[in-house]
């Protein structure tokens, strides 16, 4: 085991822990993400379980009464060093908000996933602290929302800003936001921009579109009722967390003594349903604008993802796809986050091209699942020398490595951590 590397990672984790989360980094993110605590919480758990636990329990205690998690619980103190903060949302004046302020918006569902494998790391704290009894009702509320509410008749749950698929400036969303005419007519503050380069970023453009979005679900209340409203996309990396959340579930609820029937049966529904995203010519999966009735053909990782999806039927053309020019496994650093070959990649701008480690984490994860250690083992080594050879940067250029976006940034830092330990479990570290 590389304990240098260890306590680095740890280092960057402990400078990054407010209390009771974790923030993902100090300057450019202020306050706790959702899907980012989930992946920090993956990692923590070799360093502290309870500490895992507690990450967990804070984002899912910010549930509102509907049950959704909100992309960001915010520090108020810290107003404005994040835009848009808690002076935007105001999520005080949204009916079933929480007492903490939040934004209005969602972010993937790893949660499940999370709360099951941090439970896995230490049964008994996790059972001591009844961790498992307060996760899963929540867990269950959060994921009805998403069946419930945000379901639409093919069966796939959809978002409503790109924010909330995680990989918010994907080609995926230039026709769908191109197509919205409106753009935010307010000051669009560009705080993120004091902590990584400009060329790195969203254009400020995007964010006029990002920030319209924004305010006019939450000036609908967050409702999902808003029958004008543009922007309505199905994403294949959402659907597929959600999917392997809804298996994680299964597992929680037999650990509780609960029916796991309901998440079963879910979990293969959605799974039949996500077929209507595969496309054939491209040789992955696609995001689906649900207004225009349009497949959005572009190859990105979140198009790969569903490697994730149990009994999936698709695995054979995905792993071509995955090693091919495009993405360039083995060639590559890490897994781009956009087809290397197509005119919209970019190396240096933010999820249009730039490798990422939670993405790379969850195709190593689903490699080793599917018996290829070898191609697993050497994915999992690059993500620790990239992450501890530039300061566990925010995501790398899939040509040379060289880091770009925030440093020190927290799931880089976690997931990191948690490949050294399979790696050493496995005797491949020095
Ligand atoms: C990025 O997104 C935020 C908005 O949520 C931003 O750009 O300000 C994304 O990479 C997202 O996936 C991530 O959760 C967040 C915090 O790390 O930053």
């Amino acid at each position: 085991m590389n304990d240098l590397a260890i306590a680095a990672a740890t280092r960057v984790l402990a400078e990054n822990w407010r209390g009771t989360y974790t923030v993902p980094a100090a300057g450019l993110y202020p306050h706790q993400w959702s899907w980012d605590s989930g992946f920090i919480a993956i990692g923590l758990r070799h360093i502290s379980p309870r500490r895992a636990q507690q990450e967990l329990d804070s984002i899912l205690s910010a549930q509102w009464d509907d049950g959704r998690l909100p992309q960001i619980v915010f520090n108020p103190r810290l107003d404005v060093q994040y835009s848009p903060g808690p002076s935007f949302w105001h999520s005080e004046r949204i009916p079933g908000s929480p007492v903490v302020p939040t934004s209005g918006l969602i972010q993937p569902p790893n949660h499940a996933l999370a709360v099951l494998l941090v439970h896995e790391a230490d049964p008994e704290t996790s059972a001591r602290r009844r961790f498992l009894e307060r996760a899963y009702p929540a867990l269950r509320a959060w994921h009805d929302y998403l069946a419930d509410r945000r379901t639409g008749a093919s069966g796939l749950v959809h978002v409503v800003h790109p924010w909330e698929s995680g990989m918010d400036n994907s080609p995926f969303w230039d026709g769908p936001l191109a197509r919205i005419g409106e753009s935010y007519e307010g000051d669009i503050p560009r705080p993120d921009l004091a902590h990584a380069d400009a060329s790195h970023r969203p254009s400020n453009a995007e964010y006029g579109k990002y920030l319209y979005l924004a305010a006019r679900y939450r000036d609908h209340d967050c409702d999902d009722r808003d029958d004008g409203y543009p922007f309505v996309l199905e994403d294949p990396a959402v659907n597929a967390l959600f999917i392997r959340s809804e298996w994680a579930m299964t597992r929680i609820a037999e650990l509780l003594g609960e029916d796991p029937q309901p998440h079963r049966s879910r979990a293969r529904a959605l799974g039949e349903s996500l077929d209507s995203l595969w496309d054939d010519q491209l040789g992955c999966y696609v995001a689906r604008d649900a207004i225009a009735g349009r497949h959005e053909r572009f190859r990105t990782v979140s198009g790969l993802l569903p490697l994730l999806v149990p009994e999936l039927p698709r695995t054979e053309r995905l792993l071509e796809t995955l090693h091919s020019p495009h993405f360039g496994l083995g060639s590559a650093a890490l897994v781009p986050s956009h087809d290397l070959t197509a005119p919209t990649f970019d190396s240096a701008r933010y999820w249009r091209g730039p490798s990422w480690f939670n993405t790379a984490w969850l195709i190593a994860e689903a490699l080793y699942e599917r018996g290829y250690d070898d191609a697993a083992r050497d994915l999992s080594s690059q993500m620790a020398d990239l992450g501890l050879g530039h300061d566990f940067p925010e995501y790398v250029d899939p040509h040379t490595g060289e880091p770009r976006g925030t440093m020190k940034f927290s799931w880089t830092a976690a997931l990191s951590l948690d490949l050294f330990e399979r790696l050493h479990r496995s005797g491949e570290t020095a």
